[in-house]
């Protein structure tokens, strides 16, 4: 209750379900995403919660910087960083569509890069804070189509890691890693067939936005000596 958290990739899905969790339980919230009528729809929905937005696209340093620069403005500190922004276009690597791999590098890796690096030296200066990256099962777990995607979502795991280890006793790590969720992820898959097969597979069977969202909560309510460096979720219909 009480916390700064800063949401990238707060305009649907899971960062939009983590912003009405975390609002409910009297979060202080700064939301970031490139949709403003999403977010704007958001903040006015949830009043009258301590939720402000600023449109955000995270693969412009200064715009992270200045997201994370707002809640200092307005709060006075960053508790909490959550890195969600990501991209999922699937494709098999000879569909050569190197746009999409370059899109996803620089939501999925740099993105959160510029995050981190907005919130170290707060955090530091705090003596504590929390980054909580929006990883996934393809993190652990590649298929033909996700080499990309899980690379970059593989690559969250070595910066993470690297986070907590450098970070010890100061800020808390969490990679929150789910399996199918039902949101508007498909929407960047830009094969017909395999947009549908995954539109269809995450409406049916996938977890809901609200599921990630409580994993979310979990992680930030611990005691401040808990670190929750991983959750790992799956709807359990899914195998690998
Ligand atoms: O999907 P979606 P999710 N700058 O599409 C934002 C991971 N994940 O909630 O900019 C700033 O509803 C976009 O906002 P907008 C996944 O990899 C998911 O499922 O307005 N923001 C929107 O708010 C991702 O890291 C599943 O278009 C940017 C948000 O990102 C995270 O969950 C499984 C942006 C995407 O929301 C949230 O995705 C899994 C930019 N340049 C991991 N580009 C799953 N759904 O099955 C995009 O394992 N966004």
């Amino acid at each position: 209750k009480g916390k700064v958290v800063v949401i990238t990739g707060a305009s649907s899905g899971i960062g939009a379900a983590t912003t009405r969790r975390l609002a409910q339980a009297g979060a202080k919230l700064v939301i970031g995403a490139r949709r403003k009528d999403r977010l704007e729809d958001l903040v006015t929905a949830l009043a009258p919660a301590e939720v402000i937005y600023q449109v955000t696209d995270v693969t412009d340093k200064k715009q992270v910087q200045s997201l994370v620069n707002l809640a200092v403005e307005k709060f006075g500190r960053v508790d909490v960083l959550f890195n969600n922004a990501g991209l999922m276009p699937l494709s098999e690597l000879n569909e050569l569509k190197v746009n999409e791999w370059e899109q996803m590098i620089d939501v999925n890796i740099k993105g959160v890069l510029y995050g981190i690096a907005a919130v170290l030296p707060i955090m530091e200066k705090q003596g504590s804070g929390h980054v909580i990256t929006t990883d996934s099962v393809a993190g652990h777990v590649i298929h033909p189509g996700t080499a990309v995607y899980s690379g970059t979502k593989w690559a969250i795991q070595a910066i993470m890691d690297g986070l907590r280890q450098e970070q010890a006793g100061k800020i808390r790590t969490t990679m929150i890693s789910p399996g199918a969720v039902n949101t508007e992820l498909y929407r960047t898959i830009t094969n017909e067939k395999k947009r549908q097969q995954i539109k269809n597979d995450e409406q049916t069977s996938g977890l809901a936005a609200e599921d990630v969202a409580n994993a979310v909560a979990y992680a930030i309510d611990q005691p401040n000596n808990v670190g929750i460096n991983e959750i790992l979720l799956r709807p359990i219909t899914q195998q690998r």
